[in-house]
């Protein structure tokens, strides 16, 4: 990305500048990546890292409350720092998320503010209209606008293409189709001519179906990892992270890693979404002080001995907890926010019940 954008040119708009509410020293920034504990942001003098602020991560339980790929947020930069801090997310736009596995009431963020979802399908073998769907179901939930690309058209003949189609279409989907090829390249020049500036595209779909060649090829150069395929050009799974990378055009593309199916909470959300899933057991500790360091009924300690998380994930959190504001809290301060926290657990299970 370039050194020196315009915000608008990484996707700001007026819906967010009236919505803001970023103070100096805080600058709004956009989020490129996320890798375990650290963000990493784009903003006006470029890329830089950030931590989110101890306060922050106290005071928000919820793997959708963290900021995620494609994500704006207010970070304070001292000079001479490593990192910025982050301490708070701006309202999103739009959302592309999926029910997280365990937790009846969170969800996990794909990515957020996307103007387009490219649902990538390709025509030989991953083919299915019934999960094209269900992708579609997810991207209106979301408030985004959907476009099927389907790939790997080299693979089959064009009476099969033609029959794919009109499938599509005979279930009432309407959405616009792009049918492609990234080793012919047929139909790239359609996919390019759907990219607009400063707009922000999420590619989405099964591992193997072409998501980052396609990319690649969008970008002219190798900037995304692929693997190299067997006979049938099925690929194995490749992409480990999601990322925002602005293309010369000026297009923000989101690449992703295949998702199997949706519901499933995925191995690749690492340390930033194991936080909230240890704030959110620790509303189940036997004490409410406990510090999940010993206590007994400590729901926390029990999630490390089940695999359910790592004690890697533990240890970074007690670092954490120890360095920020969270100790600043008093005990009665803690308890009221636990009691709160573990109404509205309770509330939303209910609200769930009763549907
Ligand atoms: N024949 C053919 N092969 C393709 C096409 N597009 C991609 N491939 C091959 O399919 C394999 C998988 O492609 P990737 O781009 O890594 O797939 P992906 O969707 O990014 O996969 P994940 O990152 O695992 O989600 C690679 O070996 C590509 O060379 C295509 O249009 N035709
Ligand atoms: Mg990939
Ligand atoms: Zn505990």
């Amino acid at each position: 990305m370039n050194q020196y954008c315009e915000l608008n040119e990484l996707g700001w708009s007026d819906w967010f500048a009236q919505r803001a509410d970023c103070k100096p020293p805080d600058t709004v920034a956009r989020v490129a990546a996320v890798d375990r504990d650290q963000w990493l942001l784009v903003g006006q003098d470029g890329h830089f890292r950030a931590k989110l602020a101890g306060r922050y991560l106290h005071h928000h339980h919820l793997n959708q409350e963290l900021p995620c790929v494609g994500d704006w947020v207010c970070v304070e930069r001292q000079p001479g720092d490593d990192f910025g801090v982050i301490h708070a997310l701006l309202e999103r736009r739009t959302s592309l998320r999926r029910k997280a596995a365990g937790n009846v009431m969170d969800y996990q963020m794909i990515a957020a503010n996307v103007d387009y979802v490219l649902i990538v399908q390709s025509c030989h073998f991953d083919f299915n209209p019934k999960r094209l769907e269900r992708y579609l179901v997810m991207v209106m939930e979301g408030g985004a606008e959907a476009i099927i690309l389907l790939t790997k058209t080299d693979l089959v003949n064009s009476e099969v293409l033609a029959t794919q189609l009109a499938e599509i279409r005979s279930i009432g989907i309407t959405a616009p189709i792009v049918p492609l090829s990234n080793m012919t390249r047929d139909g790239l020049e359609d996919v390019t001519r759907l990219l607009l500036p400063g707009k922000t595209y999420c590619f989405v779909g099964s591992s193997g179906v072409g998501k980052s060649t396609l990319i690649n090829q969008l970008v002219g150069r190798d900037r995304m990892e692929t693997r190299s395929v067997s006979g049938t050009g099925e690929g194995r799974h490749t992409t480990v992270r999601r990322e925002l990378i602005r293309l010369d055009g000026g297009a923000l593309v989101i690449d992703n890693p295949g998702m199997r199916e949706f519901g499933i909470l995925g191995a690749e959300n690492g340390i930033a979404n194991n936080y909230a899933n240890i704030i959110a057991l620790a509303s189940r500790c036997r004490y409410q002080d406990c510090s999940h360091t010993g206590e007994p009924g400590c729901a926390v300690l029990a999630a490390v001995l089940a695999g359910d998380i790592s004690q890697e994930s533990l240890d970074s959190f007690h670092k954490l907890k120890e360095e920020t504001a969270f100790n600043d809290m008093s005990y009665a301060e803690k308890r009221k926010k636990d009691r709160d926290f573990g109404r509205y657990l309770k509330s939303a299970k209910k609200d769930l019940r009763d549907k």
